[in-house]
C-alpha cells in the first residue's frame, strides 16, 4: 500500500479519508467513495467499549488496522496515537504498522498515555517540541518505503497553547521530515484553523479534521490550504444511533418487523462480506465427497395463475403436509447421493430456505426465463449435473433411473402421457413441455430401445396428439453434456440471439438436438407430479403422503 497515499497528500485537490474502527466499516468508507481510509484509534476504542486514552495496546490497535487493510483496496492511515512511547518506540511502531501495510501512520505530540483531544476536565500534557521532532525524525528513519507517510499532528491548539506554539511546532515537525502536518482544534468554527493555514509557510501538506467544526465545506479546506480532510468518528456515531434506534424499537414494540425498513438486508451484508467470493471458491475448490453430480433447482420465476397462493412465498416454497417442495426435493435428491444442491431463488428470494443447498440469486426473474436462471447458477454448470424445476414431486427412483443413464444429456420423459392422452383424459391446463421421440410407444406393451430413445422434440410446441410423452422438467447433463450447452448458452449470447433472456429450457434442448446433440429419453411411467395450478396442488395434498 506504500507509494499511494504521497502523490494524494502532494496533489492539488483534496483527499477525503473515512475514519473508520473495524474491516466493515473499512468497506463503507471504501464504498461511499472516500479516497482514503483513517483508522482512528477513537473509533478502534469505542468499539472495544474503552476510552481513546492509550487504553488498548500497540499491539490491539495493529491487529485492527491489519484487519481493516485486509478488508479495502484504499489506503490507510493508522492512527498511531503518540507512537506509544519515545523514539525508540516509534521505530517499532513504524515496522509494524508498515508491514501490516499501512499506507502511512500519524503520531501526535501528547505525551504518553494520551487523552483524546476532545475530552474535558482531563489532564493534558504535550511532550516538549523537540522530543516529538525526533520521533518524526525517527519514524522517517524507520520506514522501509520512502513512500510509507509520517504524519505530525499537533495537539498545540486543543492544549490551548495558542497559534504561535502551534505553527512553531508545525514547523519543527515538517523540517524533522513529517510528509504532512495534522493541526488538530477543537474550536467550535473553523475561524482558528483558517488561520493557523494562512499563516502556514511550509510546501509540507495540511491535515484537517472537522469534528468540532462541523459546518466548514470540504472546499473551503481546500481553498485554505488543507490537502486532507478526515472524518474520523462519523460511520462510528452514525451506527451507534442506528443501533439503539433499531434495538429499542424492537425492545417497546416486541417485533423485528418493527424495524424491518431500516436494517441493512441479509443480502447486503452478504454482499459487504463477500459470500459471493465464498461460493465461487466452494465451487472451484472443496471436495463434494462423491462422485454424484450436482444438482441445480430452478426455483426463480412468479407465476401469476397461482395468486394469492404464492402471495407471500414462491411455489417451491408451498407446503405440502409439512414439508415444502423444495424439501422435498433435496430429500429425493439426498437419497440418491446428490448432496451438492444448488437453488436459483428470485421471486420472493428471502422466503426460499432449505437445509444444505446453496443459493444462487436472480434478481431479474421478473423479465427473463428458465434459461437464464439457470445459467445465473452458470459457475455450477461446469461439470456433470441434474438440472430440475421446482415445482415438481417426484419418487427418487425417478432420479436414479436418471442418473444410470450414459448418454450426456437425457431428459425425463413420461410415457403415461401417450397412454392418457388416448384414453381420453384431459392434458390439463396450459401447455405442456410434450416430447417426440424415435421410437414411438406403439401397442399395449412397451419396452424401450437400450439405452434410450432418442428425443426428436421436445417444448409446448409438440401437439398433443403427435406425442410420445411428457418431459417431466427434470434432465442430467454428463461433463461433456454441461460443456456443450455452456458452448451453446456462450455463442448464442455472443450472437445476442433474440429473446435469449426469456428462452425456456425446452427450447435449449431443442437448439442442442438441432445442432446434432443427442438427447436421450429416460422413459418412465407416472411417479411424480408438478405444481402448476391450485387444482395441482389439492391433488398434491390429496395425494402425496406425510
Ligand atoms: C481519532 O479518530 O482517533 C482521532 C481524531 O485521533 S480525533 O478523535 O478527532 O482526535
Ligand atoms: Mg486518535
Amino acid at each position: 500500500m506504500g507509494d499511494v497515499l504521497l502523490p494524494l497528500l502532494r496533489g492539488s485537490r483534496i483527499v477525503l479519508a473515512g475514519g473508520a474502527h473495524d474491516a466493515l466499516s473499512a468497506r463503507l468508507v471504501e464504498e461511499a467513495g472516500f479516497g482514503a481510509i483513517w483508522a482512528s484509534g477513537f473509533g478502534i476504542s469505542a468499539v472495544q467499549a474503552v476510552p481513546d486514552a492509550n487504553i488498548l495496546t500497540l499491539t490491539e490497535t495493529l491487529e485492527a488496522v491489519r484487519r481493516i487493510v485486509d478488508a479495502v483496496a484504499i489506503p490507510v492511515i493508522a492512527d498511531c496515537d503518540n507512537g506509544y512511547g519515545n523514539a525508540i518506540n516509534v521505530i517499532r511502531t513504524v515496522g509494524e504498522f508498515e508491514r501490516a501495510g499501512a499506507a502511512g501512520l500519524c503520531i501526535e505530540d501528547n505525551e504518553f498515555p494520551k487523552r483524546c483531544s476532545f475530552y474535558g476536565s482531563v489532564r493534558r500534557e504535550l511532550v516538549p517540541v523537540e522530543e516529538h521532532a525526533g520521533k518524526i525524525a525517527a519514524a522517517t528513519a524507520a520506514r522501509r518505503s520512502a513512500g510509507f507517510a509520517v504524519i505530525a499532528r499537533t495537539e498545540a491548539l486543543i492544549a490551548g497553547l495558542g497559534l504561535e506554539e502551534a505553527l512553531c511546532r508545525a514547523r519543527a515537525y515538517a523540517e524533522a521530515g513529517a510528509d504532512a502536518v495534522l493541526v488538530h482544534s477543537k474550536a467550535r468554527d473553523f475561524a482558528e484553523l483558517a488561520g493557523f493555514a494562512a499563516s502556514w509557510d511550509s510546501a509540507v501538506p495540511l491535515v484537517a479534521v472537522p469534528t468540532t467544526y462541523p459546518t466548514v465545506s470540504t472546499a473551503e479546506l481546500e481553498a485554505a490550504g488543507f490537502r486532507m480532510a478526515i472524518f474520523a468518528n462519523h460511520a462510528l456515531r452514525a451506527a451507534i444511533v442506528a443501533m439503539r434506534d433499531a434495538l429499542r424499537s424492537i425492545r417497546s414494540t416486541g417485533r423485528a418487523s418493527s424495524v424491518e425498513d431500516r436494517v441493512a438486508s441479509l443480502e447486503e451484508v452478504y454482499a459487504l462480506v463477500g459470500v459471493p467470493e465464498l461460493q465461487a471458491n466452494e465451487q472451484r475448490f472443496l471436495f463434494t465427497g462423491s462422485s454424484a453430480p450436482r444438482a441445480v433447482i430452478i426455483a426463480a420465476g412468479f407465476e401469476p395463475q397461482l395468486m394469492p397462493l404464492i402471495r407471500e412465498r414462491p411455489k417451491a416454497m408451498l407446503e405440502v403436509k409439512g414439508r415444502t417442495i423444495l424439501e422435498r426435493q433435496v430429500t429425493a435428491l439426498g437419497r440418491c447421493g446428490i448432496r451438492d444442491v444448488v437453488v436459483v431463488r428470485g421471486y420472493r428470494k428471502e422466503q426460499v430456505t432449505a437445509p444444505g443447498v446453496r443459493f444462487v440469486d436472480n434478481d431479474r426473474f421478473a423479465e427473463t426465463g428458465e434459461l437464464f436462471s439457470l445459467f445465473c447458477a452458470e459457475q455450477a454448470l461446469d461439470g456433470p449435473f441434474v438440472f430440475l424445476y421446482g415445482d415438481i414431486i417426484f419418487e427418487p427412483v425417478i432420479v436414479e433411473k436418471l442418473l444410470r443413464a450414459r448418454a450426456d444429456v437425457a431428459v425425463v420423459v413420461d410415457r403415461a402421457f401417450y397412454d392418457a392422452y388416448r384414453a381420453g383424459l384431459s392434458p390439463g391446463v396450459g401447455p405442456l413441455d410434450l416430447v417426440v421421440t424415435e421410437t414411438p410407444p406403439n401397442g399395449r406393451r412397451f419396452v424401450p430401445p437400450e439405452g434410450g430413445s432418442r428425443v426428436l422434440r421436445i417444448g409446448p410446441e409438440v401437439a398433443p396428439e403427435e406425442a410420445h410423452g411428457e418431459f417431466i422438467g427434470m434432465a442430467a447433463f454428463s461433463a461433456e453434456g454441461a460443456a456443450r450447452l455452456r458452448a451453446l448458452w456462450e455463442e448464442l449470447s455472443t450472437g445476442r440471439t433474440e429473446g435469449l433472456d426469456r428462452a425456456s429450457v425446452t427450447q435449449v434442448l431443442q437448439a442442442l438436438i438441432d445442432r446434432g446433440q443427442a438427447v436421450v429419453a429416460v422413459d418412465i411411467h407416472k411417479g411424480w407430479m408438478e405444481i402448476d395450478t391450485f387444482e395441482d396442488y389439492r391433488r398434491a395434498w390429496a395425494e402425496v403422503t406425510r
